[in-house]
């Protein structure tokens, strides 16, 4: 039986990657290339330094790291302005009502995020509270696939991995849910999740009778 839940955020709560995108495909053309929408697909789920070596791959444009470090705060910066366009409707459809669901049902909630920002984000669309632990860019070592982030989660919460749901949308992350022992609801296309142990397109007409009959 399920006694966790833990999320991931980009994607699963919040469509952020629209301003990820936005802010990369800035800093690639004014290095002179473009970054398309199939590429940024790329990097999700991936921390913003591997993310900046993959952009930078992709225009084959070599940086200095001071250079590096330069761009990528320099994208975090855009990022997070295009953030604050957000207001608490911008969570996805069904996921307040399903985290509402858990917090009735007394299963406690995690967050497992691979960015750093995911507590701005989650204040910015009044979602911190549902929350009983967030694992996030700033307390991990060792990114998705990695299993890292959601086993934080569980020890955090004080549950077995193996009692413990995870909802995610990226392949990198379903991998990471896996290696933790979890079981892995992918949220988007079932064929683009292949390893995922069930696939939903969103949270609309899921809650805990669905997550109990997997
Ligand atoms: P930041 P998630 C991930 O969030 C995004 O999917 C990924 O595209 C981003 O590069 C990463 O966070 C790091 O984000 O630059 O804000 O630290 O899907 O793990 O919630
Ligand atoms: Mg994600």
């Amino acid at each position: 039986s399920i006694q966790a839940c833990l999320f991931d955020l980009d994607g699963v709560i919040v469509d952020t990657a629209q301003f990820h995108y936005i802010a990369w495909r800035e800093m690639a053309q004014d290095l002179g290339f473009d970054l398309t929408r199939e590429e940024n697909e790329r990097l999700k789920g991936i921390s913003r330094m591997e993310s900046l070596e993959i952009v930078l791959s992709i225009g084959g444009v070599t940086l200095s790291d001071e250079e590096k470090l330069r761009r990528a705060t320099a994208k975090n910066a855009r990022y997070l302005e295009l953030c604050m366009q957000m207001t608490p409707d911008d969570a996805l459809p069904g996921v307040r009502h399903f985290l509402d669901e858990l917090k009735r049902n007394g299963i406690p909630s995690g967050l497992g995020s691979a960015s750093k920002n995911a507590k701005v984000i989650l204040e910015r669309i009044d979602m911190l509270h549902y929350f009983d632990t967030i694992v996030d860019g700033n307390r991990i070592t060792k990114g998705k696939p990695d299993p890292q982030v959601f086993l934080m989660g569980a020890a955090d919460l004080n549950v077995s991995p193996v009692h413990c749901a995870v909802f995610e949308d990226a392949v990198a992350g379903i991998e990471s849910a896996k290696a933790a022992g979890m079981l892995a609801v992918g949220v988007g296309e079932a064929s683009v999740l292949t390893e995922a142990d069930m696939v939903i397109a969103g949270f609309e007409n899921f809650g805990l009778p669905q997550l109990e009959n997997i």
